[in-house]
């Protein structure tokens, strides 16, 4: 009876009031003894969930879990997102999320995990991802737009979890191109984007997110880099509410961006969450390293950088430091 948790989560928070089990049985078409034993595992699981004779059901608090019915009952599952897939731990979700989606044609979906053994960065680096204190999670959209356009869902995630930051943890991100997010001068969220494809055409991609939310202390590796959401004064966040609220933004961003095919209408919102525009920046590439000021990006979501030699260029991908930044002085 697994899928009845959702189902009942969802009634109990879209509910004004008591829900009586019997409104319940009747609309989920399940018996009572269904209902009292899918109540009695969820109190079991840290939900409190209040019971009053002749009135019904009332969800008083709610832990603070990344279940797969716990987002669900957040969300319209069948809308959107078409299916979620939750772990107590795995390897990377990125990993599991190319597994499936060879397999899966119903996107997007979510794989989300409340610890990672293997968390991935870019490049073969790898990401801290510690149990309950953070979001680790991909999201698989198969969009029918060129393959160098990928990158481009990068840029819309950025804003889709700044977007859903404000909204629920009530603070302004800046973006440091492409993909950290920044809280305090430090990096509260990372966004590893990867494709399979051929030439001219997508197969999928994920879009691998993870966002520190309640952890203290980081590891020596990267305690100078990272900040979580608890350590820039956020404490009490329930990691479900970031979710719904980072999904349903990206709907919106995807859906625009995938109806007119181009950048045009997020240019402005970036670069006006760019931490680096107009500011002395550090580009490596394959070629080396070079200084410049960054303009912000243009349609193409490349980063424009005029350089100490007075040229001007557009850098597609590469490894930007900021003064500031990160141990850049
Ligand atoms: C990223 O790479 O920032 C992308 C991170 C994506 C992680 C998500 S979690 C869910 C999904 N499944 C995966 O396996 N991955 C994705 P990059 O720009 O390469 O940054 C990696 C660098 O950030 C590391 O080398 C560290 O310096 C630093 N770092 C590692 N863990 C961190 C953390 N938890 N918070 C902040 N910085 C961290």
């Amino acid at each position: 009876m697994a899928w009845l948790k959702d189902k009942i989560l969802a009634m109990l928070r879209n509910a004004e009031d008591y829900v009586s089990g019997q409104e319940m049985c009747n609309h989920l078409g399940v018996s009572r003894t269904a209902v009292w034993k899918t109540m009695n595992q969820l109190k079991e699981e840290g939900y409190e969930i209040e019971a009053v004779s002749n009135k019904g059901y009332c969800l008083r608090v709610c832990p603070d879990v990344v279940t797969d019915y716990e987002i669900k009952s957040r969300l319209k599952v069948g809308g959107f997102l078409k299916e979620v897939y939750s772990f107590d731990t795995i390897d990377s979700t990125n990993s599991y999320a190319k597994k499936v989606a060879m397999s899966e044609e119903d996107v997007p979906f979510l794989v989300i995990a409340d610890s990672q053994q293997a968390g991935r960065g870019r490049r073969g680096r790898s990401w801290s991802s510690k149990k309950g204190e953070g979001i680790f999670m991909s999201l698989v959209v198969k969009p029918s737009i060129p393959p160098e356009d990928a990158p481009k869902l990068t840029l819309l995630t950025a804003l889709a979890i700044t977007k859903a930051l404000e909204k629920v943890a009530k603070v302004t991100p800046m973006i440091k191109w492409p993909n950290d997010l920044i809280l305090g001068q430090k990096k509260v969220c990372g966004i590893l984007t990867e494709m399979s494809s051929e030439m001219d055409y997508i197969h999928y991609v994920v879009i691998g997110m993870g966002i520190n939310v309640h952890g203290q202390a980081f590891e020596d590796e990267v305690k100078d880099v990272a900040t979580s959401l608890w350590l820039q004064g956020r404490k009490g966040l329930h990691r479900s509410d970031l979710v719904s609220a980072i999904v349903e933004a990206f709907e919106t961003y995807y859906n625009q961006f995938i109806s007119t095919k181009t950048l045009d209408a997020f240019v402005e919102e970036y670069n006006a969450r760019l931490i680096h525009k107009e500011k002395q920046v550090r580009v490596q590439t394959k070629d080396g390293e070079r200084e410049g000021i960054a303009h912000g990006i243009d349609a193409q979501g490349n980063l424009i950088v005029e350089f100490e030699d007075g040229t001007t260029e557009a850098i597609i991908s590469g490894e930007v430091s900021v003064r500031g930044l990160y141990g850049y002085v």
